[in-house]
This record gives structure tokens, sequence and C-alpha cells, in this order.
């Protein structure tokens, strides 16, 4: 089972308990579920019950997109006879994006008020995460967020994004959102309380991360690996499409500045050689996020190992 973990205790004689959670979270898993987490329930029911309704007014967009017509298309040529695969090039999901500077959905009426609300807690909530990352790593307090924004020159990213899963009739056929590890920093998930799917990749297996109601997951993306020179490796994970129930899952991204240098924390690179245990050597290039961004979009949803070689030789 994914770690879950008591936020709270953060603030009183469990601290440096939950700072090891969390630790042993980042290092072990890259994915941690928190409750206790001071985002209200009420807020996040609001968050369900807009996010659903807004799906409903895109329903009919979903059932005419190319997912369903390549499944469609694959069924029926198996129909005919034909040995099919699973099909590799789509996801098996409804999805927008929410950004500050970009116009968002006006229905339902309630949408923008509660996902503004939504995402300035979020925001509070991931600079927290980073925070204790931050001690956590033996980093000053505020260093990821310091790098993410280019030294307080750019401001950071944080998008929202609005995920439906809707119901597959072949699930062997087609995933949810196809395996990958996240491009950026600190993801936030809320996701569905009923309908499962998400799984991670974790010693060889794939393993569900379970639904809590309330809670919030953190994973750690390829920025956070390369930060932590390799210490918080981001990990891979997929969802897998379901025959019944609609998944919602709305995700968070705290990533840099497009134009913020990213590479690992010069305290974390080689020189203390003296321990015992001596902090690796730098195993990460230094570069440009917007950069890496241009290689991870055409590479999402292969291995990272490229990616980076690939933004080394820029
Ligand atoms: O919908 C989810 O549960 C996960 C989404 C995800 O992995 C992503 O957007 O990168
Ligand atoms: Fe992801």
């Amino acid at each position: 089972m994914i770690p879950v973990i008591d936020f709270s205790r953060l603030h009183g004689d469990e601290r440096v308990q939950a700072l090891a959670e969390i630790a042993n979270g980042c290092e072990e898993w890259g994915f941690f579920q928190l409750v206790n987490h001071g985002i209200p329930e009420e807020l996040l029911e609001r968050v369900k019950k807009v996010c659903s309704e807004s799906y409903q007014l895109r329903e009919e967009g979903f059932n005419a997109s190319n997912p369903v017509r390549l499944l469609n298309e694959l069924v029926d040529r198996e129909s005919e006879g034909e040995a099919v695969k699973k099909l590799k090039d789509v996801d098996w999901e409804d999805v927008f994006v929410l950004q500050d500077d970009k116009p968002w959905p006006s229905n339902p009426p309630a949408f923008r008020e509660t996902m503004k609300e939504y995402r300035e807690e979020l925001r509070k909530l991931a600079e927290k995460v980073m925070e204790v990352m931050d001690e956590n790593l033996g980093l000053e307090k505020g260093y990821i967020k310091k790098a993410f924004s280019g030294n307080g020159q750019h401001e950071a990213f944080f998008g929202t994004k609005v995920s439906h899963y809707p119901p597959c009739s072949r699930p062997d056929l087609v995933d949810g959102l196809r395996s990958h590890t996240d491009a950026g920093g600190v993801i936030l998930l809320f996701q569905d309380d009923q309908v499962g799917g998400l799984q991670i990749l974790k010693d060889g297996e794939w393993l569900d991360v379970q639904p809590v109601k309330g809670s919030i997951v953190i994973n750690t993306g390829d920025q956070i690996e390369v930060l932590s020179n390799g210490r918080y490796k981001s990990t891979w994970h997929r969802v897998l499409a379901t025959r019944h129930g609609n998944r919602r899952s709305v995700a968070s991204f705290y990533n840099p500045s497009l134009k913020a240098t990213i590479a690992p924390a010069a305290e974390l690179v080689a020189s203390h050689t003296q321990v015992a245990a001596p902090a690796a050597p730098s195993s990460y290039p230094k570069f440009v996020f917007g950069d890496y961004m241009d290689v991870y979009v055409k590479q999402k949803f292969q291995a990272k190992e490229p990616r980076f070689e690939a933004v080394a030789a820029m």
C-alpha cells in the first residue's frame, strides 16, 4: 500500500516521525497520500461536484472523440476475425487544464470560483510539501521554490488538470492514461474516492494507489529527481481504464518556470567525500526547463533517461 501520512503531525510532538515518513515516501515510493492536510473537506466536496457537472456538459464531446472512434474501429476489426493489439497512441480520458492566464470553463456557474479557491489552497499545500522536501534533503528552506522560479526572476508554473476516465467496454485494448513519469516538480492529485485505476510501478510490480477519501496524493516529477540528484526518483505510473464508473481526478502541477535552469543541488553532489556514504557524483545535466518540456512532449510515454541525455546535448 502506498504510504498514507498524517500531515498535521508536522506541527506537534510527532514532527520528527512525520518528516521521516515523508522522506521515506519520497525516497522509496515517489508517491504518498496526505490526510489532515488542511484543505477543508467541504471545499473538496464542492470540487467533486463542479468537476462532475462540467464533465456531464462535455460527455457528448468525449463520445465523439478519437479514443472512442479508434476503439470502435479496433473492436470491429476484431469481430471480423483480425488479431488486434492494445491501442498505443491514445488515452481513454477527457481532460482540460486550468492555468491562471488562460480561459476557464464558465459552466457550471460555480466552477470558476470553486476551482480558484481550490487552486489557492493547493498551491499553498504544494509549497509546504516542498519545504518539507527542502528540510529532508538538507537544503535551505525555500530552495526548491526558489529553483523553480529561477531565483525569483520568473514565476513557477502552477497548472491544474481536470480529468475524467469514462467507462470503457474494453479496458484490455486501451489504457486510461499510458504509463509515464511526470515531467515537472511536485504533483498533488485529488483522485476519485470510489473508482480506482491509478497504479505505480514499484520493484517491477504495478501497485494500486488505493482511493482514500479526502486524501491528496503527492508525487514527484523528473525535476525533483534532477534537483535531488536522484535521491527522489520520479515514479512510473498509469491509469487503467475501467468498465464501470467514471473516474474523476484533479491533478495540480507545481513545476519550474519554463525559463528556470534546473540542475542537481550543489549540496547533494559529490564534494562531501569524507562522509561514510559519499554523496553521489552529479548524475544529471543542467538545463533550461523549457528545453526539457520540448523533449518531453515528444517522449512522454518513454523512459526518462533519453530525455536527460537529449537535453544535456542541447
Ligand atoms: O488521473 C490520474 O490519476 C493521474 C494523472 C496523471 O498521471 C497525470 O496527469 O500525469
Ligand atoms: Fe502523471
